[in-house]
């Protein structure tokens, strides 16, 4: 099973000819290193690519990709790193799994290899089912479309029907937009401005803007010269940045660095995104916080309301308690820490039980709000309230 907190996937493309880096790593040596301080940047998943899906690029054989991948998925596996195999070819996502990967991501969404959906499903793995309409080679000829959106959501689920027929757990399934794949720029923006519409289909997803052509012409000099491939970082960084706060699961990126900075400035001036939630209101327990000794000696009641930010869509599909976070846990150890060791301040107190809340594993923000309706407050009033509002890794 995978995440839920929000992926930064970077992009290892091991090819001599990919558009976008050149190349760089075709040894395993620097492949390698760019993977690791990718990981260090704050990537959560490699996604390590052999064969070039750049327009018009021509199909490369089984044994030049195998060849390519699988000695730099060894040994990144090796050092603990989540690897995701980038492969339309049912043989290389199997040797990939067995070389350590954990995910196989197929741009064309099983069509390219008739029997890729029946070995991921043998393999028990998750797959990103990506929108693709053609092999690269041909892929930008032709390109029609009435309504984009419909269509794109439609061939989407179809694809996801597929799978799970092909024995494909639900669960493991993420889908992904396929921007720039078989689509012009004005296709590409129409996709990223309606998320919901991608979202509302029902599963995780995933979306690769990262230094892709369409950026180019947005970012074209006066003359009309896009602008080049290495200098599209900035708005890949704030792209896939907003992306992930409009509930995301993940994004696909060159520069981690960015992305992952661009991200925390979001959520640091918007932590309360468009995430689904859980709340649990009205927690009351006794506990011996306060700066004075007579509230350390007695105690007094405290009450917390919390909004847990998570992905509910996939427990809302399942039915299953194991793909959400049990709230009944998540309130007994926030009653376990108004109960706990005594703080001073209620501030630090919403600190601690916050962390606490993004110890679950599918919660990535925590709003919190500690009640001390006694505290020791001349006159009539009505309670103190401190809300303190964090992100996973703030
Ligand atoms: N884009 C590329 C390659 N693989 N995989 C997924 N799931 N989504 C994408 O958008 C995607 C992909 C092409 O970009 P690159 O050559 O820069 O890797």
């Amino acid at each position: 099973m995978f995440t839920h907190a929000p992926v930064i996937m970077g992009i290892l493309n091991v090819t001599p000819d990919s558009f976008s880096d050149g190349g760089q790593f075709d040894s395993v040596k620097s492949a390698v290193d760019a993977a690791t301080s990718m990981v260090a940047n704050g990537a959560n998943i490699i996604d390590i690519g052999g064969e070039s899906t750049r327009p018009g690029a021509e199909r490369i054989s089984l044994e030049t990709e195998l060849a390519r991948v699988i000695p730099v998925v060894e040994q990144l596996s090796a050092q603990g790193i989540h690897i995701s195999i980038d492969t339309m070819r049912s043989e290389v996502a199997a040797a990939a799994i067995s070389a350590g990967a954990r995910m196989v991501n197929d741009v064309s969404g099983g069509l390219s290899d008739p029997q890729m959906f029946h070995v991921v499903a043998s393999l028990g793995v998750p797959i990103v089912v990506m929108h693709w309409r053609g092999p690269s080679k041909t892929m930008q000829e032709n390109i029609r479309y009435n309504n984009a959106l419909v269509e794109v959501c439609a061939e989407l689920q179809d694809r996801t029907k597929a799978a799970m027929n092909a024995g494909i757990h639900r669960g493991n399934i993420i889908l992904d937009p396929g921007i720039g794949f078989g689509k012009e720029a004005e296709h590409n923006w129409e996709l990223l401005r309606n998320l919901d519409a991608l979202l509302a289909i029902g599963y995780p997803l995933l979306v690769g803007v990262s230094r892709k052509r369409f950026l180019g012409s947005l970012l074209a000099d006066t003359e009309g010269t896009p602008r080049d491939v290495g200098a599209r970082d900035v708005a890949s960084a704030a792209a896939s940045a907003y992306l992930l706060q409009g509930g995301a699961w993940g994004v696909r990126v060159h520069d981690v660095q960015a992305t992952s900075d661009a991200y925390k400035a979001l959520c640091a001036i918007n932590p309360d995104p468009a995430i689904d939630s859980i709340e649990l209101l009205g927690l009351r327990e006794f506990g011996h916080h306060g700066v004075l000794e007579h509230e350390r000696i007695n105690g007094q009641y405290f009450s917390v309301d919390a909004t847990l930010g998570l992905s509910i869509s996939h427990a809302a599909h399942t039915d299953h308690l194991a793909d959400t976070v049990n709230y009944a846990e998540v309130a007994d150890s926030i009653r376990a820490r108004i109960a706990g060791e005594p703080v001073d301040l209620i501030e630090k107190l919403a600190e601690l039980i916050a962390t606490d809340c993004l110890a679950f594993p599918q919660v990535v923000f925590a709003k919190i709000r500690v009640h001390k309706p006694d505290a020791p407050i001349e006159g009539e009033f009505g309670d103190v309230i401190v809300t303190r509002a964090k992100f996973i890794g703030s």
